[in-house]
């Protein structure tokens, strides 16, 4: 109720996050109903199935050769989130529309990599793994959810301290220390393409990067086959970001693909920027969620949050015995009540009867989620395009929503999802500028 109120506007305001202070700035966009969810940490939360998902993951990942890093904070620099992954400038998820800024240098971290360098820096162990809350301004369905889980593995060899030097073979070797399964892995993809990438050409010999990749490939191979005997699985090319040979896993799950991690060699710059140009390696950045709900058969990714002992009472136990270990029985499905909102967008210049000039609009899909999760909070199941065009003579563009509102909890009445429904309309209007069709 009310959760859109106590936002700080002004630019001198500041916020406290985990005990901090930080001042906000014209670029602050995180709203309340984020920054209350900081402290929840469900990572770190016993029996609950993210922190059971970690728990199974880190089995497969053993200390001391992997050194865990579960309370990182979630406020991170732009340099650490960004900048020292390489991100370009221009890069997409830097936009307003799609991180939580505190101001224009500080963020909520946008995923685990954001400790990447610092961690290579640390060069604590050869391997780590980091979980923790991220946050995006994203897509409302369920599989996508502004604030979730990540877990980021890696594992790096030296140059100097590798038997003679050769890390080809010590890679070879640790591949066979790992252990072996008996599953099939479709995986058209070979570890290594001489053609691809030649930045690490400068870094790496073939014979590297294809020692560097099996591991990779079998260590994630070892935590696909623990977390799901019976799934269909595909390593699919993913768009190269700070890794080279990257890839994603997808997992069928309910009649669809659903993306579970990425993964790749490490690219060298990474090292070379923390300082430790010696190392050479791979890394993952999963979503526990994601795997959570393949896990435990969990439908819908607002399930995570919810305080209804129906939801957490079926995992009790179950972090000291994973033997408990069962699906999820969904308690009853209340029913969906679906609401279109249709609109004319605001153009940026008057336009003046010009249709050119209409036409141009700044407009985010990703603020009109966000005006409804301020307003209907997990009571919102999904919020979808259903229709968009634009008119032949005044160039307006006009679009339709479809806002699916359904409890997980309880059945809605006529009354609060008209009042809710209203409240997002008139949020629109304000802070969009749009015009109710
Ligand atoms: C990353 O975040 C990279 N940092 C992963 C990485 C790490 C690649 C290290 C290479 C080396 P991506 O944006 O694809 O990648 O997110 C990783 C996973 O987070 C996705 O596969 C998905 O499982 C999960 N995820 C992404 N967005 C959401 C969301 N809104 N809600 C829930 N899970 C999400
Ligand atoms: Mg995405």
């Amino acid at each position: 109720e009310g959760i859109r109120e106590n936002w700080p506007s002004t630019a001198e305001a500041k916020v406290e996050i985990n005990g901090n202070k930080y001042k906000t700035d014209s670029w602050f966009n995180t709203p309340p109903n984020i920054i209350s969810n900081i402290p929840r940490r469900l990572h770190l939360q016993k029996d609950h199935p993210v922190y059971i998902t970690r728990q199974i993951i880190e089995s497969v990942f053993p200390a001391p050769t992997y050194k865990y890093h579960n309370t990182f904070d979630p406020v991170v620099s732009t340099h650490q989130n960004f900048d020292s992954l390489g991100f370009p400038k221009d890069h997409p998820g830097r936009a307003k529309t799609d991180t939580y800024y505190i101001n224009e240098s500080t963020l909520l971290r946008t995923h685990t990599s954001a400790h990447q360098a610092d961690t290579f820096r640390a060069n604590l162990s050869p391997g780590y793994l980091i979980s923790a809350d991220v946050y995006r301004r994203d897509e409302v369905d369920r599989s996508h959810y502004p604030v979730f889980h990540q877990m980021e593995g890696a594992h790096s060899w030296d140059r100097d301290t590798v038997p003679n030097g050769d890390v080809a073979a010590a890679v070879w070797s640790d591949v066979e220390k790992l252990p072996t399964h008996d599953t099939k892995v479709e995986d058209p993809n070979p570890p290594f393409h001489a053609e691809r990438n030649p930045l690490q050409s400068d870094h790496h010999s073939a014979a590297e990067a294809e020692a560097i990749g099996a591991h990779l490939k079998r260590s994630l191979e070892l935590m696909v086959v623990e977390i799901f005997t019976r799934a269909k699985i595909a390593a699919k090319k993913a768009d190269p970001n700070f890794v080279d040979e990257p890839l994603k896993l997808e997992v069928y799950y309910a009649g669809d693909w659903l993306e579970v991690l990425g993964c790749g060699v490490v690219q060298q710059s990474l090292y070379i920027n923390a300082g430790v140009p010696n190392q050479l390696g791979w890394a993952f950045g999963i979503g526990l969620e994601r795997i959570a709900m393949l896990l435990f058969n969990i439908p819908d990714i607002r399930l995570f949050w919810s305080r209804d002992e129906r939801f957490l009472n079926q995992f009790a136990g179950v972090s000291d015995n994973l033997g408990l270990l069962k699906r999820f029985v969904p308690f009853s499905k209340y029913p969906g009540c679906p609401k279109d909102v249709s609109f004319w967008l605001k153009a940026t210049s008057s336009a003046g009867g010009n249709a050119k000039q209409a036409n141009k609009h700044d407009f985010h899909e990703n603020d009109v989620m966000e005006i409804v999760r301020g307003i209907a909070g997990d009571v919102v199941e999904d919020v979808k395009l259903v229709d968009q065009f634009t008119h032949p003579k005044s160039g307006r563009k006009s679009m339709c929503y479809r806002i699916n509102y359904r409890s997980l909890e309880r059945t809605l009445t006529n009354a609060e999802t008209n009042d809710m429904h209203d409240r997002v309309t008139k949020a629109l209007v304000d802070e969009l500028g749009v015009e109710i069709r």
